[in-house]
């Protein structure tokens, strides 16, 4: 093959917008995945992931939503494919805690439309939820959820659409910089050449970016599917489901803060919910997908605690990788020693909303050297990335 202009390792989420970006732009495009098109091994499966703008992480990052929310419905348009529906969302916690107080901060800071609401008031809107009688939310209509599968078929499809060669099952061993500027990246397959590379490696970043990829740890996490009893004098299926309930995201008197999605697919469907961080590190190439019978009783235990009714069947578990890195920010940015090289990477569990602003931001990087959207957070050089 030719020398192109760019070649994209990784085609999971963040690669896939990269290479749809670029390829959008005009720059020949090579994209080298090693499992296939919307794979289940690293982190953009599940069928659900979380989309909000309150952003409970901090403010910085609520720029870069506006811009991904638009960024969401040009790729639906683009592909013609469904992917965010706008369910609503809310943030409970303790009076003082983060999931409350950090919602809070950046809808008033960005003047975005939400409502603060009592344990009581969360009830009676919610009636499957019963948050802790101290608790608070911050309920924010502008949030729900995309489709993690759709979204990367939807990249793959359009940067295809637009002339980028994109190969699967194929592995990237090393890549080198030149000499002369560009890149080689030998794989299972071939030796490429190209004048610039990105390298999203999600989960594999300590085996493709070495040192600047040694912050990013692995995470194994688990999301698991729930169905309620929804015998009489309880809340009923609707009362679960996307028209009344919300994602949610909670955390309450010390215990470990959880997520999730309303019933989305019917009668049959159930309540997904899953630790927000796990902190187990896993080697990605041997993780563990069988899911335990405590892992499961840990997980319906806690689950309770919000949803009282949640006493039905565990429907299905699904086990994926976090790419996160230290202080739970993304790392995204030139590599340090190869300014051909634009890195992305470290977007542990809250990272799957920003896929098409992390696209452009990539594109920008790759072909400007810098880009106009505020990055300064990810930067690669920060201090909580040399500890
Ligand atoms: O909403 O950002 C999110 C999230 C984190 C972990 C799972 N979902």
């Amino acid at each position: 093959m030719n020398k192109v202009d760019v070649i994209v390792i990784g085609l999971g989420s963040m690669g896939g917008a990269a290479a749809s970006a670029l390829a959008q732009r005009g720059h020949s495009v090579l994209g080298i995945e090693r499992f296939w098109p919307s794979h289940d091994r690293g982190s953009a499966h599940g069928g659900t992931r979380i989309i909000r703008q309150s952003y409970i992480e901090g403010i910085e990052y609520v720029p870069l939503l506006r811009r991904a929310y638009a960024g969401w419905r040009e790729l639906e348009e683009q592909s013609g494919r469904s992917l965010m529906t706008l369910s609503g969302g809310i943030y409970i916690g303790d009076p003082e805690e983060q999931t409350f107080t950090g919602a809070l901060a950046a809808a008033r800071h960005w003047d975005l439309p939400h409502e603060v609401l009592t344990s009581d008031e969360i009830t009676e809107r919610f009636p499957a939820m019963r948050p802790a009688p101290h608790a608070m939310g911050l309920f924010e209509q502008n949030a729900g959820f995309v489709d993690p599968e759709g979204t990367t078929a939807a990249n793959i499809q359009v940067a295809t659409m637009h002339g980028a060669e994109l190969h699967f099952g194929e592995t990237v061993l090393s890549w080198t910089a030149t000499p002369g500027g560009g890149v080689e990246v030998v794989t299972t397959r071939a030796r490429y050449g190209a004048d610039r590379l990105v390298v999203a490696p999600g989960a594999w970043s300590q085996q493709l970016l070495g040192e600047v990829g040694a912050p990013v740890t692995a995470e194994r996490q688990v999301v698991y599917w729930f169905t309620p009893d929804v015998s009489p004098g309880n809340p009923g299926h609707s009362d679960y489901s996307v028209g009344t309930q919300p994602v949610f995201i909670e955390r309450t008197d010390g215990n470990r803060q959880v997520y999730g999605f309303p019933i989305v697919d019917g009668p049959a469907g159930g309540i997904k919910i899953g630790f927000f961080q796990d902190l187990t590190p896993t080697d990605p190439d041997a993780v563990n997908r069988e899911v335990l019978p405590f892992e499961v009783a840990e997980m319906q235990a806690r689950a309770l605690e919000l949803f009282p009714h949640l006493t039905g069947r565990l429907l299905a578990s699904s086990t994926c990788l976090y790419p996160s890195s230290p202080d739970d920010h993304f790392m995204i940015g030139l590599h340090p020693e190869h300014s051909q090289v634009t890195v992305a990477t470290g977007f542990g569990g809250h990272g799957f909303k920003f896929v098409p602003v992390v696209g452009d931001i990539v594109a920008d990087l790759s072909t400007r050297g810098r880009t106009d959207l505020p990055i300064d957070l990810f930067s690669l050089e920060r201090e909580a990335l040399r500890r």
